[in-house]
């Protein structure tokens, strides 16, 4: 191979090349550089962007992009001729094919070093309560991961949530909480992202990409601060006696307007990919529908709530979430 540098420009002449040109070879050089990795990790990416499922470790990403960025241009010189023959459709073939085995091969590689990410010590515990909407959420997300907690059941029907032993662990006497090792945690949206952060094996649910985290903490917060807050200001008074609020009904309608609304061009709450955020609304969603709230008429969300459904049912929906909500939606005193 010789100079790898050398190897990389395009030389056309056969005249030793002067000072200008040299220089010129350089810049050319460095553009060429550029160029190849920055189309590469172009094709990475979309490839990423099409299949979510996909393992991915975007913390290799840059690196990697320079190595294939580099198999590009050493693929492109590997005839000698030090340039690709754009007219020539079998030598272009024969690039891209070789750099499409090299890329596969990389991608595997980093998705062996995502796999082997860590496990906690022991098993988390999860101070829960199966009816809780907050504590689904959090279990379905660990199914997501391949987490097993070590469930706690906290009955809120009798009040062991009020306990010294558990006012110990989590004063402000919520579920759910977890102790990972130690490390007490409680506030549902804060343990899912916290779960992903700590055991992800790549940040598929909560991507690490500064703007669309962004949308998914925002989504996340739509749904705690309003959302599911709309849906439990409507019902859980009921639970106490009280009527049926035609204005608490309004609220939520619009909130699920503008959940209708985000979905405008959308496939997930945050984008086209299914994230946290998603896992939260849902079971919001699933509470409204248990609740028989109508909603069939919003078009984007009937189609967003079966979508994530879909996704959701291998890790145990129908179990976790769906039969849990409709045991809360038959004990509405009518
Ligand atoms: N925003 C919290 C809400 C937690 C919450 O209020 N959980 C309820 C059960 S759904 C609870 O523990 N209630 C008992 C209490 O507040 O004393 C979260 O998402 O985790």
């Amino acid at each position: 191979m010789g100079n790898t540098k050398s190897k990389k420009v395009k030389i056309s002449q056969n005249e030793p090349p002067n000072n200008e040109e040299k220089n010129n070879e350089r810049i050319n050089s460095i553009k060429t550089e550029i160029a190849g990795a920055d189309l590469i990790r172009n094709i990475k990416d979309d490839g990423e962007d099409l299949d979510q499922n996909k393992d991915r470790d975007h913390d290799n990403a840059s690196s990697a992009s320079t190595v294939e960025g580099t198999i590009f241009l050493l693929l492109a010189n590997w005839d000698g001729s030090n340039r690709i023959e754009r007219d020539k459709p079998d030598e272009i073939m024969k690039i891209v094919t070789l750099t499409c085995i090299i890329f596969i091969f990389i991608n595997e590689m980093g998705n062996a070093v995502a796999r082997s990410k860590k496990q906690p010590a022991d098993k988390i515990k999860l101070y829960y309560f199966f009816i809780s909407p907050p504590c689904r959420a959090v279990m379905l997300t660990a199914r997501m991961l391949g987490i097993e907690f070590e469930l706690i059941s906290v009955n809120l029907l009798t009040g062991e949530h009020l306990t010294p032993e558990y006012l110990k662990i989590n004063p402000q006497h919520t579920v759910p909480t977890i102790d990972d090792n130690g490390f007490i945690l409680w506030e549902s949206r804060a343990i899912m992202t916290y779960l992903i952060s700590a055991y992800g094996k790549n940040d598929d649910l909560y991507p690490k990409n500064a703007r669309i985290r962004a949308l998914v903490d925002q989504r996340l917060q739509f749904d705690l601060a309003t959302f599911f807050t709309r849906w439990h200001a409507l019902y859980m008074p009921m639970f106490m006696g009280g009527e049926y609020d035609d204005e608490k009904a309004a609220k939520l309608k619009e909130a699920l307007d503008w959940l209708n609304a985000f979905l405008d061009s959308r496939v997930f709450v945050a984008g086209d990919n299914f994230t946290v955020a998603d896992i939260s609304m849902v079971v919001t969603m699933t509470n409204i529908q248990a609740f028989g709230f109508e909603y069939k008429e919003l078009e984007n969300v009937v189609k967003w709530f079966e979508r994530s459904k879909k996704i959701l049912e291998p890790y145990g929906y129908k179990e976790i979430d769906e039969a849990a909500a409709e045991v809360l939606a038959a004990n509405l005193p009518e």
